[in-house]
């Protein structure tokens, strides 16, 4: 292999006292996310050797110490001289920030924003990094400490094979947060394992001795088959693939009974979540294909499908590689090439058509669905019109069980949607009205997961939430009118309450999702215990709490009073343990990884899910817990 870098790649060095001074700069922040960041980037250079065609493993190890190591059998960082700048190249990348780029321009490499810089800002951020590189036989080695080397480059032994293995330790002068998730990880690393087909990629954690192996030879087929999981499939998954102007072009679509739009799409393995012109182009071609096909297909009065239509109940992937990729938007999530939107447009109407013309059977499914759902959103739009003008008629009345606030400032304000009329009364006499809104849930919230829109705005309690809150829904949605910045979720801290928070969240997600990206939904967490002792008490949240308590008390004479619902507390106490902004305890809810958190909702919310109580008890809380 010939080495194709050099000087004029790499122009300009820096060292990394940038990096130490601004982390945030580099990887985001110095949370919990920005924790795991460090590892997506080591990872992503592995990917990109298995792009390139020279790596087949990847395996991360989350040790008992607090490090990470990242090892694959990729080519080996190169440990040879740099010709022009006098340095080992293992060294420059490790050490330097580089402008420039990468060292091999030819192929879609995996850019997160940082230009290649990736391994040099994870040691600057590392408080002991150690890299091993196995290559022309040997196996070197050095050592940094905050990004300096201990000593020089070293050969530590001889190998046949190829490949690196970085371990590091996260410098907690940098981090708040040290400790790694394995669910973080795993499902990061099953997404990579899906969108570059036939990599193995293993990790373990030796803490808790967990262990995943993500191998999949079917790519994002296989990826399109988990998200659909627990629904019911119209047919098996569709696979389209096609190249035009050097941008890779691969779609897999499946067709669910059920109403929602599961669409993820990635562009050089990164998670587009803000869209961009390949996701216009894709939804383009699928409304004109599926229009078009139809059209051919049937003689008798045809419907004209709608964008919505023809992706209703659709699950998709679409991942581009494309050679020099602009990504825009708040998170630089979105891709800003605006060619793209022809090319993945032209793809995917050659692709498709062609498909359903070989696929007649498969053809008239989905225009079957395509159809029911044109019906069905005529139906949605008349009980629309209806919601809005009951409202006109009314004069825009908020619903009648709403106990308002009389601030009229939404970033002052807060509602709580509250579990049932007891705890709705408690929570009337206990808030502050200045400021705290309660809003009592008398029946049961519908599962809109399983429900069109027009039969969720029959559902008394979701339409009791759309007009408190003020934002519209659907079509009408405007985040601008929300009445309150914080929406609280109250309910008992038994499955039912987790039942009921769940089937709330599933509808936010569902239909309100940009009241969770901006923060504004909170989980309020009550207490299980009030752990007493004399005239001293305290409150405990969970079992582990209490055992420290009492053990704090010291065991003798401790009496507990376990709270089953949220009705048993009297007003002082629910102010008390609860609804006091000085010292309740809110969760927010937070969307970390878009395709978790949709597949969390419609593998506990969906169809396929036979003892369904028993899942949902087993995993509702977890949930709840969760960031979803
Ligand atoms: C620079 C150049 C080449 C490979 C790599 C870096 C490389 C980096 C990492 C990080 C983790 N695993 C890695 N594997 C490779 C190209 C090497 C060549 O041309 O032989």
């Amino acid at each position: 292999m010939v080495e194709t870098y050099d000087a004029k790649d790499i122009s300009v060095l820096q060292g990394l006292d940038a990096v130490r001074k601004r982390p945030g700069m580099y990887i985001g922040s110095t949370g919990i996310r920005g924790l795991h960041h460090l590892v997506y980037e080591i990872v992503d250079n592995s990917i990109d050797e298995v792009m390139a065609g020279h790596a087949k493993h990847i395996k991360v190890v989350i040790h008992k110490n607090g490090k990470v190591s990242v090892a694959d059998d990729g080519r080996g960082i190169p440990i040879g001289m740099h010709p022009k700048l006098k340095l080992p190249t293992l060294e420059i990348i490790m050490t330097k920030l580089h402008s420039g780029g990468k060292f091999d321009k030819n192929s879609y490499k995996v850019s997160g924003g940082l230009h290649g810089v990736g391994l040099a800002v994870v040691n600057a951020l590392s408080s002991e990094l150690d890299v091993f590189v196995k290559r022309d036989g040997k196996v070197s080695n050095q050592k940094y400490v905050r990004g300096k080397p201990s000593y020089p480059i070293k050969v530590i032994g001889e190998d046949p094979n190829n490949g690196t293995m970085i371990t590091f330790l996260p410098d907690p002068e940098i981090f708040n947060v040290l400790d790694f998730e394995y669910k973080i990880l795993a499902s990061r690393l099953r997404e990579m394992a899906f969108l570059n087909k036939g990599v193995k990629i293993i990790i373990v954690d030796e803490r808790t001795n967990e262990e995943s192996t993500f191998h999949y030879e079917g790519g994002i087929k296989s990826f399109v088959e988990y998200l659909n999981e627990n629904k019911q499939v119209l047919h098996a998954p569709i696979i389209l693939e096609k190249t035009k102007n050097n941008v890779v072009v691969e779609v897999a679509l499946q067709y669910t009974t059920g109403f929602k739009e599961t669409v993820f799409s990635f562009v050089n393995n990164i998670n587009t979540v803000e869209g961009g012109t390949h996701l216009s182009g894709f939804k383009t071609a699928m409304t004109r294909t599926i229009n078009t096909y139809l059209e051919n297909n049937k003689n008798k009065d045809i419907p004209k499908l709608s964008s919505e239509d023809v992706r209703e109940g659709l699950s998709a992937i679409i991942s581009l590689k494309v050679p020099e990729p602009q990504f825009e938007g708040q998170t630089k999530t979105k891709l800003g090439n605006s060619n793209v939107k022809g090319i993945v447009d032209s793809c995917v109407s050659e692709a498709l058509g062609t498909y359903l013309e070989e696929n007649p059977q498969i053809g008239s499914t989905i225009i079957e669905k395509a159809v029911s759902a044109a019906k069905a959103r005529e139906a949605a739009r008349k009980a629309r019109d209806l919601v809005r003008r009951k409202t006109l008629l009314e004069g825009s009345t908020l619903p009648g069980k709403l106990a308002d606030c009389s601030s009229k400032d939404p970033s002052l304000s807060e509602i709580y949607i509250v579990e049932g009329d007891s705890a709705g009364g408690s929570a009337k006499s206990a808030r502050n009205r200045e400021f705290q809104a309660i809003l009592p849930l008398r029946g049961k919230v519908l599962n809109v997961e399983k429900a069109r829109l027009a039969k969720i705005l029959k559902n008394n309690e979701i339409v009791a939430i759309i007009t408190a809150l003020g934002v519209g829904i659907a079509e009408e949605f405007n985040l601008e009118n929300l009445r309150y910045h914080k929406v609280i979720i109250m309910t008992d801290s038994d499955v039912d309450g987790a039942h009921i928070s769940i089937l709330l969240l599933t509808f936010f997600f569902r239909y309100m999702k940009p009241l969770i990206e901006n923060g504004y939904i909170y989980l309020a967490l009550p207490p299980l215990y009030k752990v007493k002792k004399g005239k001293s008490f305290k409150y405990a949240r969970t079992e582990a709490d209490k055992d420290k308590l009492i053990e704090e008390y010291g065991k003798s004479g401790v009496t507990l009073q376990r709270y089953k619902g949220l009705g048993e507390m009297n007003p002082n106490q629910l102010w008390d343990t609860t609804m006091d902004p000085s010292v309740r305890y809110l969760k927010k809810v937070t969307i970390e990884d878009a395709v978790e958190a949709d597949k969390y909702f419609s593998d506990l919310m969906g169809d396929e899910v036979p003892p369904r109580k028993k899942f949902i008890q087993e995993n509702a809380m977890k949930v709840v817990n969760l960031d979803v």
